[in-house]
């Protein structure tokens, strides 16, 4: 059986897990955090969450593990079948990993965790957002899913990309993103539907508020 490590805060762990219960694949988590120990550099050489352990070994980086669930677990299938259209579905994944979710996770240590903001970040992140918004908005169709009526990849992907990055925006600019993609509230209105996005969703506020309570036991 498939075993996911990764613990439920992690958007991109909860990226993967919709994408296995969607599939309806048989699975277990085992819920790991981000780790630079050997032994789990030795299964996810950056040491971090989702790390897929597969019979054949083990898999990283999101995007990756998404593409190979849907290679060995063809149905149902999760990017469009022609080839020109699955490179689009997959230019929205890289587009919004690189230049949305990755500029905003510079603060998200002082978003959700108390650490002092860095002015240099401040100054950096939201022309970056701006550019990947622009591009984003350009890539996507929504209707209500990215790319029109089919779901996929592609939407489990923005919902989890949107819902961290649009929290650390908020919080430390008051700069709603979602508002600025027309299509993006129709699209979570859709995902919110979905039984897998309630049972990770589920699972994340289960995890994130003990992992709160922790960090408040902690100080
Ligand atoms: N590009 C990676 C990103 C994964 C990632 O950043 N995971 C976070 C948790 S959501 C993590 O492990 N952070 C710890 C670290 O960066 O060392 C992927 O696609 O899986």
């Amino acid at each position: 059986m498939l075993k996911l490590h990764g613990f439920s805060v992690s958007n991109y762990t909860n990226m993967v897990k919709q994408c296995l219960l969607e599939k309806g694949v048989e699975f277990e988590q085992l819920p790991t955090r981000p780790s630079q120990e050997d032994d789990f550099l030795a299964m996810s050489p950056m040491g971090k969450i989702p790390c897929l352990e597969t019979a054949d070994g083990f898999l990283v980086e999101t995007s990756a593990i998404l593409e190979y669930l849907d290679e060995i677990h063809p149905d149902p299938p999760m990017y469009p079948s022609q080839a020109f259209a699955k490179a689009k579905a997959r230019e929205i994944i890289h587009v919004s990993e690189l230049y949305i979710e990755l500029a905003a996770r510079r603060h998200l240590g002082n978003a959700f965790f108390g650490a002092e903001r860095s002015e240099e970040a401040y100054a950096e992140v939201r022309p970056q957002v701006e550019k990947g918004l622009r591009a984003f908005k350009q890539l996507t169709n929504f209707g209500p899913y990215v790319m029109g009526s089919e779901f996929g990849n592609a939407d489990v992907f923005v919902y989890h990309v949107f819902r961290l990055a649009s929290q650390i925006l908020k919080r430390v600019y008051d700069w709603d993103i979602m508002a600025e993609v027309p299509g993006l509230a129709a699209h979570v209105g859709a995902m919110d539907e979905r039984d897998t996005t309630q049972r990770v969703i589920a699972d994340h506020e289960e995890a994130m508020a003990v992992l709160m309570t922790q960090l408040k036991a902690a100080k």
